[in-house]
């Protein structure tokens, strides 16, 4: 089947009390790894990619490809832009025929993000197309960050309450104590539930985690017995994942636990056969491993077996 619209994904989602993963992809394997992880597991899923990713791949080798990788399939996908930053990759990304946009104006002043979220949903919503978009800031909620500091970047319900009603968007991304990377906490991991539970109540919209990926100690340990440098690294563990999940959020963002994966099964299969040169053998094995951790998020995320 063609690709569909997040907001349906997500509407369903939010029927049903369980998040659909969105995996951030980069190049084919990965993309592979998401396909045939929602095909085993009947579950929808969010192909996204950034702007990086776009540098990185060409966009018509990352449309191509997707569009290809789904259209015998009958399993819902999204195609999505992740953190878009200007309205012009918003508009060359509708143009090449994604089905779902983020554009990220939580750097900017509330009004400012308004205005470019309002742009941004207007070229939408003839064409099909979902809009996320994002205020806050996502930084961890660190003991020695001061609690002012900590106020004002993570988001305010009563002003996502607004900011959703001012702009017609379909799916809030907040910031409620994760970020990006690999190193999110010094020590326990901490997300403000109570947050999600009352910006969910006050938007009603489906509601987005981003900077999600929960750093496996398993796969850390793996990349580093075989040279990787993760000292520090730590993430959310599945059972925060699971609360969020309860308190309202719908998409969960994964990127991190993708390129740790591949990292440690690329640095396995290189030292353990020092003779191995055929890229194949080299990749192949970092792609099965990257499907086998879709699979268990897409378990724990409550998507699997929703396709029937
Ligand atoms: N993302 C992924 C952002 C990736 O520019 P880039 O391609 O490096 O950006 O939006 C996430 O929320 C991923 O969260 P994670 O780091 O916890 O996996
Ligand atoms: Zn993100």
């Amino acid at each position: 089947m063609s690709l569909v619209d997040s907001k349906s994904i997500l509407l369903e989602a939010v029927k049903g009390k369980y998040a659909v993963g969105a995996f951030n992809i980069n190049n084919m394997e990965i993309l592979q790894s998401v396909i045939d992880a929602a095909v085993d597991r009947r579950s929808p899923a969010l192909i996204q990619v950034t702007e990086g990713a776009i540098e990185y791949a060409g966009m018509d080798y990352l449309v191509a490809m997707v569009k290809t990788a789904v259209l015998k399939l009958k399993i819902p996908f999204a195609l999505h832009l992740d953190h878009g930053k200007r309205l012009e990759i918003v508009e060359a990304c509708i143009k090449a025929g994604f089905t779902s946009v983020m554009i990220d104006g939580s750097f900017l002043p509330f009004e400012e993000n308004v205005a470019l979220t309002r742009k941004v949903v207007d070229l939408s919503r003839s064409r099909q197309v979902s809009v996320e978009a994002e205020i806050g800031r996502l930084m961890g909620i660190e003991d020695d960050i001061s609690v002012d500091k900590k106020e004002a970047s993570l988001t305010d319900p009563q002003e996502a309450k607004r900011f959703v009603e001012e702009t017609g968007i379909d799916a809030l991304a907040v910031a409620v104590g994760t970020s990006h990377g690999a190193y999110k906490f010094k020590s326990e991991a901490k997300l403000d539930y109570d947050r999600i539970e009352a910006i969910q109540k006050l938007t009603g919209i489906p509601l987005v985690l981003h900077g999600a990926s929960s750093v496996d100690p398993e796969v850390v340990n793996k990349a580093t017995k075989y040279g990787a440098e993760l000292q520090g690294a730590r993430g959310v563990p599945p059972e925060s994942i699971k609360k969020a999940i309860s308190k309202g959020i719908c998409k969960i963002n994964i990127d991190t636990d993708l390129r740790l994966t591949f990292t440690a099964a690329i640095r396995k299969i290189l030292a353990i056969d020092p003779s191995i040169f055929d890229p194949r053998k080299i990749i192949g094995p970092a792609r099965e491993a990257m499907s086998e951790i879709i699979k268990f998020k897409m378990d724990l995320f409550g998507s699997s077996g929703r396709v029937r």
